[in-house]
């Protein structure tokens, strides 16, 4: 690389521009803004990146890099210097030109790879303005390949997904759906609502006719189906929470079982404050970390005395709280003096399939005779002081997360959100109605029937962003005709 004129010797940015030395949007340009970003974090890197999408790419592709806009080199990178509208060197860098509608966003893009400077990446920003961007909103790339129909409101959200994931298999679910993989899933069931839609909807139009009983029976047959299919999408809500916000896991037990040195051993530091005197911890304290493909959220709390003190009270409540929106709960025994004894305000709420109990200090004491302890979740055996048993943890833990993994084999996976489960439950109940519509002891009139599944059919829609199923309607009407 050549280095160029020192940046340092700039002049700063406010009189950077000369105002004489206009160049805005052309006539010609439609409407629609030409969006500038960096996509890049802001701070010293090698590299950083700025995105331009917009119908003015290709002219302030050809000014800045001095070639006519229609002689462009597309789709290859070009290394060259980036100088201001009025002339000053601002770095050398690669860029690319790629012309719409072969893009993301299916606008003409212009990626521009800078060192990583945020004082190079703002000039270069302001420069961008000045020729007639404006600064892309937050998400508003994606949204653009939304709105161009290049992905659907999944894909869109597994953008977010892919880029916030904490642990392997957040990310492969994230890319699962940003491939379509949840898209897919919602889309067949739309398809076979809507043949079950255009089934009945003709005989909303000759009331004189009724539905004949084999398609009733058809009919039913296909709507328990389609009810069966958002039911094992909702229940990959759980598991899609896990991904999503980590798994909560509460370390629980006696003052001095070893619970902050149990959360000292899985960080691999010292974190939390360890003592031989009990009620070391009063407060709960919470670390991220990676345990297999899973990121937990492990929380260290105030030791359950059974004579606490007004502040080991309080801590205690804390406790309590962590416990009830646990995910996974490790309770944590001393070996040396075992005891399964718990307040029963804590132990309801401990679920099987949740649960690991931690027999800690096998240094000091002979784990074989624990066998016995009669407690119906799976029990370990560790030293949080030597790291014996932590592995084996480890794989326990994973394993029961695991379990929370929806039933769903392969390609198939997905984990749904929030947004996808609240739509899914309205389309859940809106086929039951149907259901009992269509059901001997309760006909409802076909038009209420016809009302109720357009509902489910907007529900659906609203996961992958649709929202007009009109015109897929009219293109699978014209395939019927009366009486099929
Ligand atoms: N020998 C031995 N001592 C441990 C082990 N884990 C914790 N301890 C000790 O037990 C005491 C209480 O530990 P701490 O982590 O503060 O317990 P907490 O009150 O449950 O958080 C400290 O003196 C630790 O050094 C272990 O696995 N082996
Ligand atoms: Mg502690």
């Amino acid at each position: 690389m050549t280095p160029g004129e020192p940046i340092l010797n700039m002049p700063p940015s406010p009189t950077l521009f000369d105002p004489l030395l206009h160049v805005g949007r052309t006539d010609a340009e439609s409407p629609r803004d030409t969006i500038a970003a960096l996509a890049t974090p802001s701070g010293n890197s090698a590299l950083a990146l700025i995105r331009v999408s917009g119908p003015a790419c290709r002219r302030i592709a050809g000014q800045i890099f001095e070639r006519e806009p229609q002689q462009l080199v597309e789709r290859r990178p070009v290394y060259a210097t980036y100088r201001s509208a009025n002339g000053h060197l601002l770095d050398d860098l690669v860029w690319v030109f790629l012309p719409g509608p072969r893009t993301a966003t299916a606008e003409d893009t212009l990626e521009l790879t800078p060192h990583g400077n945020p004082l190079i990446a703002q000039l270069i920003l302001e420069d961008l303005f000045y020729r007639g961007c404006r600064a892309a909103e937050p998400g508003e790339f994606t949204r653009r390949s939304f709105l161009a129909g290049k992905i659907d409101l999944t894909q869109a959200e597994a953008v977010m997904d892919l880029i916030h994931a904490r642990s392997e298999r957040a990310l492969a679910v994230a890319q699962r759906q940003l491939r379509g993989g949840l898209g897919k899933v919602v889309e067949r069931l739309i398809g076979e609502l809507l043949l079950i839609l255009a089934r009945i909807e003709v005989y909303v139009d000759f009331p004189d006719e009724d539905l004949p009983p084999e398609d009733r029976q058809q009919v039913m047959a296909s709507l328990r189906e389609v009810l069966r299919g958002t039911k094992r999408l909702l229940a990959t809500e759980r598991f899609g929470g896990l991904l999503r916000d980590g798994v909560k896991t509460v370390l629980l037990g006696a003052p001095n079982a070893g619970k902050s040195s149990l959360l000292n051993a899985f960080v691999g530091r010292s974190r939390a404050l360890v003592g031989p005197e009990p009620g070391t911890t009063r407060d709960f304290l919470e670390e991220r970390l990676q345990v297999g493909p899973h990121m937990l959220r492990l929380i260290d709390t105030a030791g359950l005395n059974p004579l606490p003190g007004a502040l080991e009270r309080q801590g205690m409540a804390k406790t309590l709280e962590c416990l009830i929106e646990a995910d996974l709960v490790l309770w944590v025994l001393d070996a040396t003096q075992l005891s399964t004894d718990l307040d029963p305000v804590y132990s309801e709420h401990l679920v099987s399939g949740k649960v690991i109990v931690v027999l800690n200090k096998s240094d000091l004491g002979d784990v074989t005779k624990f066998d016995r302890l009669g407690v119906p979740y799976p029990v370990l055996a560790v030293s949080a002081l030597t790291g014996a048993g932590m592995a084996e943890l480890g794989s326990e833990i994973v394993r029961l997360v695991e379990g929370n993994a929806p039933d769903v084999s392969g390609a198939e996976e997905v984990a749904v959100n929030t947004r996808h489960a609240e739509a899914l439950r309205r389309t859940t109940l809106m086929i039951e109605r149907v259901i009992s519509g269509f059901s001997a002891q309760s006909v409802s009139p076909i038009e209420l029937i016809s009302s109720d599944l357009r509902c489910a059919l907007d529900a659906l829609g609203e996961i992958a962003g649709r929202v007009d199923h009109e015109r897929m309607l009219d293109a699978l009407f014209a395939n019927f005709c009366i009486g099929k």
